[in-house]
């Protein structure tokens, strides 16, 4: 299998966020993607080959084009305005108070389109997120050529970024960029399957009016796990897009047995869809080892889920997104990826 990753992805880096009451290093660091192409190396999982650069037109399909604008120059406007340090939000528009302004001062803009601050802005931070929105739709272009499987090794991750908002690491929607360039390629149904510790409430809110992108997702119960607010059973989608959400919340302590029984039931609705193309949101924070996640899988599970996944028999592009056990995170991504070549 193929994987899509540029060095320039690495310029995110240095970044701070709040844990604990505390300023911290960003657990999403660059050692994650080296780890993982070591691994890649190692088990010969295949070349990794640098993206194409890529315009942003179908970004701006998916994205508020003021907000992709935003992202682009905020690191700019945070230095122009003096500043140092890591660009992170303070202050948000309050529910039910929200006037319908757009202020000037980079700390407005920075809580208009964000919904936390652990997504923090350095100096090198557009570069890497658009060099890893170029990997996700290289990878696509390259299932276009017709490839069976690609691994787009995005960081940073996506599946938080919504509509017009950044979050949870993620700044550009990578999945959601894929699904969109796969539909104008030709594709007539794509799915979109979240495996990440995290539900993905950014892929959500974009596609969640649409029946031409199925998003299945299995996490962590919301009601205890960022990102708090979205991810609940009864979230189904609406309009043309009813029935094509479906979100697994599951809870604290889910081992193997509980996260497998939820992956069949997921595949199930993918099979019932019918898509032609599925988009893996590949993320291994699920590990038993995850220092900011509560679920119990070991090593040996990674494997057996890509073997599950290549059971679809449908094309299949996996995109990276979470895992925060460094050392752990190559051996995992990976696991997931050959047991997926093994098994096909
Ligand atoms: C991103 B992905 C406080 C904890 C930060 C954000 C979690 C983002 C997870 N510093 N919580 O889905 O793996
Ligand atoms: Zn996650």
């Amino acid at each position: 299998m193929k994987t899509i990753f540029s060095p320039i992805q690495l310029k995110h880096q240095g970044q701070f966020e709040f844990y604990n009451g505390a300023v911290v290093e960003g657990y999403e660091n660059t050692s994650r993607a080296t780890f993982i192409t070591s691994r890649i190396e190692e088990v010969g999982l295949g070349p990794v080959l640098n993206p194409r650069p890529q315009s942003l037109d179908t970004a701006r399909r998916i994205h508020s084009p003021a907000y992709l604008d935003f992202i682009a120059s905020a690191w700019r406007l945070w230095r122009d305005a003096g500043r140092t340090g890591t660009a992170l939000p303070y202050a948000w528009p309050a529910r039910g108070r929200y006037k319908d302004v757009t202020p000037d001062s980079i700390d407005a803009l920075l809580g208009q389109y964000s919904i936390d601050a652990s997504t923090g802005f350095v100096e090198g931070t557009w570069e890497a997120v658009k060099a890893s929105h170029d990997a996700a739709v290289t990878a696509a272009d390259l299932i276009i050529k017709g490839e069976q499987a690609c691994f787009a090794l995005c960081r940073p991750p996506g599946h938080h970024a919504g509509t017009d908002f950044n979050g949870g690491y993620c700044f550009v929607n990578n999945a959601a960029v894929a699904a969109q360039r796969l539909l104008d390629a030709g594709a007539s149904r794509v799915t979109i399957l979240d495996i990440d510790y995290h539900h993905g409430n950014g892929t959500q809110e974009i596609f969640y009016a649409r029946g031409d992108v199925q998003v299945v997702s299995l996490h962590a119960d919301p009601r205890n796990d960022y990102p708090f607010f979205a991810g609940y059973a009864d979230e189904r989608g609406s309009g043309g897009g009813e029935g094509f959400n479906i979100n697994i919340p599951l809870p604290h302590g889910t081992d193997w047995a509980q996260w497998e029984g939820a992956l069949e039931f997921a595949l199930g609705s993918v099979r019932q869809f019918g898509p032609d193309v599925v988009v893996i949101s590949h993320g291994v924070d699920t590990f038993e080892g995850d220092p900011i996640s509560r679920f119990r899988l070991s090593h040996d599970h990674f494997p057996l889920i890509g073997a599950q996944l290549a059971g679809l028999g449908t094309k299949t592009l996996f995109v990276l997104e979470g895992g925060y056990a460094v050392e752990d995170v190559g051996i995992n991504v990976v696991g997931v990826l050959s047991g997926y070549e093994d098994a096909i």
